[in-house]
């Protein structure tokens, strides 16, 4: 039995995308994500379906392999050689995937010390230039823009439009597979580019009769790095969720309207409720994520222990793989270890047996 190869995020929605025959037709086989139901933490809240959509099983790890495919695309077309941004990890494991790939040359911008190792693993594999910056990511994204500005060199971070239609594609592979958008969506917030970019997707699907429904959008911020629940920004941000460790959000305004506009809500959760449900999901669930994808678990437990989360059909996004921040995981479980001489005896003694 043969299987159809996977098409891709270009292939795939080419109908909602700004592709012209020229756009070249790249890909590393992203999108088309599991979307898994809940076996535990759905009970716990007391919704009626929770579905997880695993962005983790992109191609680098993450869902910014979907925004990255077109954004790296376009600038192509547009006879870019060389893609720049700034990221707290995930953009740039992405952009220097999809730069190898195409024969661009990739430069990152990172916030040193601050981005999760798996990340930096993966900028060094694929080759990436990569810059370390003495500040915060929001330095990093203000340098990164100017650079761009003035250079012919093709930024990528989700202020380019490219980035965000990539993105929405989720949104419509949720509605595909369920039928109907859900009630709410649950998402983590550092940036803002993909909140707006689900919102964007769920609002064409119900133009183009994809969807009956509207989701209620709830975003979640860590609580040390939360400008959009209190209202300013942030100087020193500052979470065990580096890759949400933002505190001025290019695409804060956009998230603000997709809050509004679908009746949801943008909230704070604390890094030890992050920690705790990262704990849970894996534990519970057996899905590995990283701590800034388990903000969107926590903020549904918030809600929920507040009683303030409606029931119906919730989708919780789980932006990347826990294997990306390895240090988290060994700092932040306690693992269940013995020693074993290399017998029959010692081993079944080691087991409890
Ligand atoms: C796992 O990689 O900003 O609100 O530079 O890596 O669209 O920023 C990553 C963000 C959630 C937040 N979950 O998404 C970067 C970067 C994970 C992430 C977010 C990020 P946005």
């Amino acid at each position: 039995m043969s299987e159809a190869p996977r098409l891709g995020v270009l292939a795939r929605w080419a109908e909602v995308l700004p592709l012209t025959p020229e756009t070249p037709r790249i890909t590393l086989g992203e999108g088309d994500t599991p979307l898994v139901r809940s076996v535990a933490i759905e009970r716990e809240l007391g919704v009626d379906e929770l579905w997880f959509k695993l962005e983790s099983s992109n191609p680098t790890g993450s869902f910014k392999d979907r925004g990255m495919v077109v954004a790296v695309a376009k600038a192509m077309e547009r006879g870019a050689q060389a893609v720049l941004c700034a990221s707290t990890g995930n953009t740039s494991a992405s952009a220097a995937a999809y730069a190898a790939r195409c024969g661009l040359q990739a430069s990152i911008l990172v916030p040193r010390g601050r981005v999760a190792v798996g990340k930096l693993a993966q900028a060094v594999a694929f080759g990436a230039r990569i810059v370390e910056v003495e500040g915060s990511f929001d330095d990093a994204l203000v340098l990164a823009r100017t650079v761009a500005e003035t250079h012919p060199i093709a930024l990528v971070n989700s202020v380019n439009p490219d980035r965000i239609e990539g993105q929405k594609t989720a949104a419509y592979e949720i509605c595909e597979s369920l039928g109907d958008a859900p009630d709410a969506l649950a998402i983590p917030v550092g940036n803002a580019g993909n909140i707006t970019a689900y919102w964007k997707g769920f609002t064409e699907c119900a133009e183009r009769d994809f969807a009956t429904l509207h989701p209620r959008m709830l975003g979640f911020q860590a609580a040390g790095a939360a400008p959009i629940v209190g209202g300013e920004p942030v100087a020193d941000p500052r979470t065990v969720a580096t890759a949400i460790r933002i505190g001025n959000p290019a695409s804060w305004q956009p998230a603000e309207r997709a809050r509004d506009e679908s009746g949801g809500r943008i909230d704070a959760v604390t890094d030890e409720e992050i920690l705790d449900a990262y704990g849970l999901l894996a534990s519970a669930e057996g899905l590995f994520v990283e701590p800034a994808s388990a903000a969107s678990v926590a903020g549904l437990r918030k809600l929920s222990g507040q009683g303030t989360l409606r029931g119906g059909r919730v989708v919780a996004v789980l932006t990347g793989s826990g294997l990306k921040d390895p240090e988290t995981a060994e700092s932040h479980a306690t693992p269940d270890v013995a020693r074993a001489g290399a017998t029959l005896e010692g081993v079944e003694r080691a087991l409890g047996l």
